[in-house]
């Protein structure tokens, strides 16, 4: 299949190519209202069906190149902290599992790295995070990634540290592998550790669960957001596309954490093709 901009985004509803577009400038503003008041913005059937179709080969395909790395983090994505008391949520750990396919990984072809490539979207999502010009992120690896989760596999609650990230809904596990966030958990200036721990002892009355329906584009400033993937089952990959942007164009991540999320720290100079056209 060929990618065509015009079949894959549901344009009737997100004409992308038309910033002026009266029902573009109502999307976008409707998600600045959402990101500013909830620190997330959903715009559900961004992608055609045939399209999630597609897609979905696509991840069901590169899912068997995924790295798995499992452990156990806290929230702050840091050691735990010896220097505070037991129960603190600077030293509680939780289990994660996850899978993932780096950007350097996925071919030209791949409609997941063709949509991610094209400008239009760039834009799109610039006019919505309005922080001035963005670029596709810098680094070979980071900058798209699939994640791949499969039985057991789960990650834990944590804020990012980035600004933000888009995702991108492609299949849903059998169960489990929700998206849960408490939005605005702690701020700049205060980190709200009662409430933290209060959540990690199971108070989820401010959790919110996003269902992450295949086809939702999902906007995400997870860098005040404490957030988790709940853990998965059954037989069928949670899919997700994770599209990574920066201000500033060529940066690019620690070989340090390179190393963790994807077993290595060289890219590849090409994609392999692992699979043919369909
Ligand atoms: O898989 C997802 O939906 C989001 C994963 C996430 O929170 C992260 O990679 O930081
Ligand atoms: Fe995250």
């Amino acid at each position: 299949m060929e990618f065509v901009l015009e079949t894959a985004v549901a344009i009737d509803r997100y004409p992308i190519m038309d910033p002026q577009h009266a029902t573009l400038v109502e999307v976008v503003q409707a998600a600045r209202t959402s990101l500013a008041e909830h620190g997330y913005a959903e715009l559900p059937g961004f992608v055609t069906e045939d399209f999630v179709g597609w897609l979905t080969r696509d991840a069901e395909a590169l899912a068997a190149t995924a790295y798995r790395s499992v452990g156990k983090g806290t929230a702050y994505l840091a050691a735990p902290d010896q220097h505070v008391e037991e129960g603190h949520p600077l030293r509680h750990v939780m289990p994660f599992g996850v899978r993932v396919v780096a950007y350097d990984a996925i071919a030209y072809s791949s409609p997941l790295r063709q949509l991610y490539e094209s400008c239009e979207l760039t834009a799109f999502i610039a006019a919505i995070v309005d922080r001035g010009e963005l670029y596709p992120y810098g680094d070979p690896f980071g900058a798209l990634n699939l994640s791949v989760m499969g039985e057991g596999d789960e990650l834990q609650w944590h804020y990012d540290q980035t600004d933000f990230v888009v995702s991108l809904a492609i299949q849903t596990s059998d169960s489990g592998g929700t998206f849960d966030v408490v939005p605005k958990m702690r701020s700049a200036d205060d980190e709200h550790f009662d409430q933290v721990k209060a959540l990690f002892d199971g108070d989820e009355s401010s959790v919110v669960t996003l269902p992450m329906t295949p086809g939702t584009l999902l906007i995400f400033e997870g860098r005040n957001s404490i957030h988790r993937v709940s853990p998965i089952h059954g037989e069928k990959f949670r899919h997700v596309g994770l599209l990574a942007y920066d201000t500033v164009p060529g940066r690019q991540g620690s070989a340090a954490l390179r190393q963790t999320r994807y077993g290595r720290t060289e890219p590849f100079l090409t994609p392999p093709t692992i699979w043919s056209d369909q």
